[in-house]
């Protein structure tokens, strides 16, 4: 996979030589580029930005620098023999950012990203390059950063260890929280390693048993007792009809319920937690 990052702070994506990603970089399997928004400046200043149309606070990043930024660093990845680029915008208005994002993404040979500092990009580019591409204007969460920069490390990431051969067990996604499959919907749930005590805090008898039925059995309700108490909205998303009866007892004991007819569960009032 290719990935091009235009930013007029290249040094924020030093982290992407480090660990997962620096190793996949290393091993050929990314090939990372980071570009300077400012080479695409012709003024004294290396202006970027300048003030909002309509008016309001704060500035807009302009169209020329982004512009020849984007012909340029498609004709140079197009020369190298990259092709089917995707245009990746990180801003806080855009789509929620998901592990099936992140799963679309890793299946695509090509991202670029154009992060942003200011009040974002002049619109015009967007809809300029979205002519030639898809472009994907991504948001990693319900609050707001100084720039897209760290949203571009956090997609890399995400991105990058679905690669094939990237993390070293094939197996590793498979549990992940949001992965689709039997656990589909469910936080992963707490884990334990050696030495069995530790300050006095002994770890779950059913680990050490043997017997792994008991064992799938526990994590299934750790996770159930992590998500209703972290995220109960993916407990509300859930069909009924996908649980079992030990599934139905647990969240019952949890303070949860079939809707009366639906395909919803909602939280019994009363139910201690
Ligand atoms: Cl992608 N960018 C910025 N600036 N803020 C955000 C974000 C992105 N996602 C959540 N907040």
């Amino acid at each position: 996979m290719r990935l091009d990052v235009v930013t007029i702070f290249p040094e924020y994506l030093e982290p992407l030589n480090v660990s997962l990603v620096g190793k996949a970089r290393a091993r050929g399997q990314l090939d990372v580029h980071v570009h300077d928004l400012r080479q695409w400046t012709h003024d004294r200043h290396n202006t970027v930005d300048d003030t909002p149309y309509g008016g309001g606070p704060g500035m807009v990043m302009k169209t020329g620098p982004w512009g020849e930024a984007l012909d340029q660093t498609l004709a140079d990845g197009y020369d190298a023999g990259a092709h089917g680029p995707v245009l990746v915008v990180p801003t806080p208005s855009g789509r929620p950012f998901t592990q099936e994002l992140a799963v679309e993404l890793s299946e695509r040979p090509w991202l670029i990203f154009t992060p942003a500092r200011y009040e974002g990009i002049d619109r015009r580019v967007m809809d300029e390059y979205a002519t030639r591409m898809p472009v994907y204007e991504v948001s990693i969460g319900d609050y707001v950063l100084a720039g897209g920069e760290a949203a571009v490390l956090v997609i890399t990431e995400a991105v990058a260890r679905l690669l094939p051969g990237v993390l070293g067990n094939a197996e590793s996604h498979r549990d992940d929280s949001f992965a689709p499959g039997a656990m589909a919907n469910l936080l992963e749930g707490p884990v334990y390693t050696k030495p069995p005590e530790w300050r006095g805090h002994a770890i779950p008898d059913v680990l050490v048993s043997g017997h792994h039925g008991k064992i799938a059995r526990w994590r299934r309700d750790e996770a159930f007792r992590r998500t209703a108490a972290h995220r109960p909205d993916l407990i509300e998303r859930c069909d009924p009809a996908a649980f079992d009866k030990k599934d139905r007892e647990t969240l019952s004991i949890l303070g949860w319920a079939p809707e009366p007819g639906g395909r919803f569960w909602r939280r019994v009032e009363g139910v201690e937690e």
